[in-house]
């Protein structure tokens, strides 16, 4: 059974008080009471300092380039469903470069579970505006002000009917490690926005402000009602829900592609001497 010291990895190169130590200390505590072993699951990543939690943990990583972490997940997961395969990504490189990836990825129920440190800014390049910095914001390249209107992940993904939609936030880590527990046994493709201060780069939305305004959502609130869960997600500003704000049962990608349904493509035998006829026609 992996314990804690397993997951060990490089030591962490973010600044004192970020956000993301929280996200990864709670992130390993799940995977231990999940009972996982390293072996048994790959994190893909692009580039940014969320983009670095895979250097963070000894497991299977793949380093996409900014953006591009859910098209090598998505491969991954059809070359191996058998394998867990999670995604984590800033807001910058899932929201902003990677967005077009993240609709697809949505709409095609990939099984692939995308964390997204979402901390308003992009942190690694020292703090410009990201899709969800708040409207007139001034940052050091917009000394006028956001002049963009902020983007709201959790509607956008219920509007996709994206198969499992939640937030939490890093300040929380019993609520994150239950959320990512209920993550990883969803089958489909899960959102995962986490609440993140960026105490370098984002003075407004520090972890009193997050604080001050998150609340647990209540046990009795049902996130397979989708108009429910459409007004839920526009919930933000003085009070800002966390947990799970939708969730169906479509069929994943998986499940839909006859060619694996009997077994994953690397468990396969491949005709080489086939396939090299095949490619001939085409010299
Ligand atoms: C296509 C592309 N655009 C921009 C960059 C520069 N770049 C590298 S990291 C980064 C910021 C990442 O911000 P975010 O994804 O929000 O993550 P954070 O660092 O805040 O965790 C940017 C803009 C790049 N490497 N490639
Ligand atoms: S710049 Fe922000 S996101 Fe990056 S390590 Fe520092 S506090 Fe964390």
């Amino acid at each position: 059974m992996a314990t804690l010291d397993d997951y060990k990895g490089q030591t962490p190169a973010w600044c004192p008080g970020c956000g993301n130590f929280s996200i990864l200390r709670t992130f390993k505590e799940a995977l231990v009471e999940l009972g996982l072993e390293p072996h048994q699951f790959t994190i893909v990543s692009g580039i940014g300092q969320a983009a670095k939690f895979p250097h963070y943990l000894k497991c299977n990583t793949f380093n996409g380039l900014h953006g591009r972490s859910l098209p090598v997940a998505t491969g991954l997961r059809l070359a191996n469903h058998e394998m867990l395969v999670f995604a984590v990504a800033g807001d910058g490189d899932c929201y902003g470069e990677g967005g077009n990836h993240l609709m697809h990825a949505m709409r095609k129920n990939v099984n692939v579970k995308l964390f997204v440190h979402d901390n308003q800014v992009y942190g690694l390049t020292k703090g410009q505006a990201s899709p969800t910095t708040h409207e007139g914001t001034v940052t050091k390249n917009m000394p006028f002000g956001v002049f963009s209107e902020q983007l709201n992940p959790m509607a956008l993904a219920v509007a996709l009917d994206c198969s499992f939609v939640a937030r939490s936030f890093s300040g929380d880590p019993e609520h994150l490690r239950s959320i990512v527990r209920e993550a990883v046994a969803h089958k489909g493709f899960c959102l995962v926005d986490i609440l993140q201060p960026c105490v370098s780069f984002n003075k407004l939305n520090t972890h009193e402000w997050y604080r001050q305004r998150v609340y647990h959502i209540e046990p009795e609130y049902d996130p397979a009602d989708r108009v429910k869960a459409f007004e839920r997600s526009l919930e933000w500003g003085d009070r800002i829900p966390i947990g799970v704000i939708y969730r169906n049962s479509r069929l994943s990608l998986e499940e839909r592609i006859p060619m694996i349904h009997e077994r994953p493509l690397v468990k396969q035998s491949h005709d080489i001497a086939k396939l090299c006829d095949i490619l001939k026609e085409f010299y």
